[in-house]
């Protein structure tokens, strides 16, 4: 396959009129009339290597996010309440590890190995959604994973769907379509919960006031303090600021939660006419620095469960290298 990486091999044989990774004031500005039109750039087109590492950056932790958050739902794959919710929920978790794939395959257009990735989030280097370092304590968790965790992600994700590279932006097209049947199924389980006993009900409400803020975390720190959106922005990548898309998520969800007949665990919580927008109080922000660092509630629990996957897959791999060795060969002298 093609890649950029490649590119590097061929920039050190200088083909002359070939692209490559090396500044090149002609191919930057052809680059930028691109971004500037709102085109995609492709895998083979020439990009500046800032710009690709930090595709590599967000994609792999957006994948590696995909891949770990399998975990906290998968927890109650066995204890779902009913056959159709336990179709429901296994239909969903294997939906994130397909996101997963196609992120990592996106990635990996970037000259980056699939190894590699790995390899920087079992060592700790690679982040991934602070999210998923809570834990899912009752089954009122999975609904309430559904409706603010996936909703939260879908309007993050939306405007990923027009980001400026190619590859990255059609894997998101169909991940956002899935994430939305999830919100709803997460939706519809705590409406089901919330017309049964008051144990039940209180459970939704219990959930709800220990999912909001991490949820709110999601979309990153404070615009001022965000290091990478100047330089995503300006390239395509990023459409909609971090606050710009928390306060969207907040004014769409309020509404929902009324009508699930829950609070919000947020005294400040106002609508304010002027702005047309809902007020919200402040998010504890050493609180998510702290998860970030890897010393969040489930980090640890988190990271030990992938990298025993991985060990554990390993015979896997094997097996299927030595079949794809077999089977070369055997073409090889056919
Ligand atoms: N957690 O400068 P910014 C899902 C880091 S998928 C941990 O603002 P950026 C599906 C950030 O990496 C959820 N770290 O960064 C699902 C940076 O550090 P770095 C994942 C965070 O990239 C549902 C530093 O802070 N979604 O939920 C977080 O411009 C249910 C400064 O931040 C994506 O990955 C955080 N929350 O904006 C699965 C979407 N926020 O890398 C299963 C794609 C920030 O320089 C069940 N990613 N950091 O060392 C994005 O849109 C962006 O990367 C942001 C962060 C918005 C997450």
């Amino acid at each position: 396959m093609y890649t950029q990486a490649m590119d590097i091999a061929a920039a050190k044989g200088e083909k002359p009129g070939k692209p490559t990774r090396l500044e090149n004031p002609e191919y930057q500005a052809q680059f930028d009339d691109k971004v500037d039109r709102g085109d995609f750039i492709e895998a083979k087109d020439w990009m500046p290597e800032a710009y690709r590492r930090t595709l590599v950056r967000q994609i792999s932790q957006h994948a590696h996010s995909e891949i770990v958050g399998m975990l906290p739902e998968g927890n109650w794959i066995t204890r779902a309440p009913s056959l159709k919710r336990k179709s429901i929920l296994l239909a969903k978790v294997q939906d994130e590890g397909g996101h997963g794939l196609y992120l990592y395959a996106a990635a990996e257009t970037l000259g980056v190995s699939r190894d590699e990735l790995v390899e920087a989030l079992h060592s700790g280097k690679a982040k991934y959604s602070s999210i998923f370092n809570y834990p899912t304590l009752t089954w009122a968790d999975i609904g309430v994973i559904g409706w603010l965790v996936d909703g939260a992600a879908i309007m993050n994700q939306i405007p990923l769907c027009r980001c400026s590279y190619g590859p990255y932006a059609r894997a998101m097209l169909r991940i956002c379509k899935e994430e939305s049947f999830h919100q709803r199924q997460g939706y519809d389980l705590l409406l089901t919960m919330m017309q049964g006993t008051p144990a039940q009900r209180d459970m939704v409400q219990d959930a709800v006031n220990r999912w909001w803020w991490p949820s709110l975390m999601m979309f990153g720190p404070h615009d001022a303090q965000s290091q990478n959106s100047a330089d995503s922005m300006r390239w395509g990548i990023k459409r909609i600021s971090n606050d710009e898309l928390r306060q969207k998520f907040v004014d769409a969800t309020v509404p929902q939660a009324q009508v699930l007949g829950v609070g919000l665990p947020d005294p400040h919580l106002k609508w304010n006419e002027q702005r047309g927008h809902w007020d919200f109080g402040a998010i504890d922000w050493d609180e998510f620095w702290n998860v970030v660092a890897g010393h969040g509630p489930c980090n640890r629990e988190r990271l030990q469960a992938r990298v025993s996957a991985w060990e554990e897959g390993a015979w896997v791999r094997e097996a299927a290298l030595a079949h794809a060795d077999k089977r070369a060969a055997r073409a090889r002298a056919a």
